[in-house]
């Protein structure tokens, strides 16, 4: 390899209570679907992954999408490369509320950084009493749109439809990014290839394909592993409150 081949992406995963953020990242580091729910307060986790022969340690940070916790979650939006904000198709609220709430937290945080737009739980326009009344891909891509979100991604954690193209499509935008801007904390953008034929592999799959947790975590940077617990905080948390 030539020159520097690493970078690191920082990656924000924002969203109304129960939209389906945690599980979606669930899905992708661990290929499971979580069974029980557990209400997110403030979470990270770190994989290592390669796209156009770049290897990247993918920084994913959870969030708690509760009002209650919106002191919390600028410590997350630091330094972020992309943020992805969430909403159930099954959901309109939660749609509704990215106009009315998540784009302008994110833009007071992150005023320039990429944003994009993820439709959750795809699998309920197919079946179940929203089956009929869930939001068209249309109507998420015209608010993804009006938000200037750089891209409209659907998925499914549940059927584990789509889960991968959205984090091929955040690494791939923050190349972009970097590319364009030729920017911070990075690596050398011209060891990033032009062609749009990228793919990413997590490191478990390059080397052998076996599963397990261990192999897709191959030294994560520190902040990877930080784990802030509300206690730290001095926050006084209701876990009945909790998303
Ligand atoms: N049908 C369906 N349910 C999902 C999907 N993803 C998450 N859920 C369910 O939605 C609820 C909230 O999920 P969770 O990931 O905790 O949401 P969060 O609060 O946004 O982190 C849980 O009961 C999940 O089992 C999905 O893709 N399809
Ligand atoms: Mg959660």
């Amino acid at each position: 390899m030539n020159g520097v081949t690493e970078m690191s992406v920082k990656c924000v995963i924002v969203g109304d209570c129960a939209v389906g953020k945690t599980a979606l990242l669930v899905r992708f580091t661990s290929e499971t679907f979580p069974d029980t729910y557990k209400p997110t307060v403030f979470e990270n986790t770190g994989v290592e992954v390669y796209m156009d022969g770049v290897q990247i340690s993918l920084g994913l940070w959870d969030t708690a999408g509760n009002d209650n916790f919106k002191q919390i979650r600028p410590r997350s939006y630091h330094q972020a490369d992309v943020v992805l904000i969430c909403y159930s198709v099954a959901n309109p609220n939660s749609l509704a509320s990215i106009q009315r709430k998540w784009i302008a937290e994110v833009r007071e945080n992150l005023p320039k950084v990429p944003v994009l737009v993820v439709a959750t739980q795809t699998d309920l326009r197919e079946v179940g009493v929203h089956r009929g009344s869930c939001i068209s891909p249309t109507e998420g891509k015209r608010v993804a749109h009006e938000v200037q979100a750089k891209g409209y991604l659907e998925c499914s954690s549940l059927s584990n439809r789509g889960v991968q193209q959205v984090f091929e499509y955040a690494v791939r935008t923050v190349f972009n990014q970097a590319k364009k801007q030729a920017r911070r904390r990075m690596f050398s953008i011209n060891q990033c290839k032009k062609e749009p034929g990228y793919i990413l592999y997590k490191v478990a799959q390059q080397e052998g394909g076996q599963r397990t947790a261990k192999k897709g975590r191959k030294n994560p940077p520190d902040y990877l592993h930080r784990s802030m617990e509300p206690a730290h905080m001095g926050l006084q948390l209701n876990p009945e409150t909790l998303c």
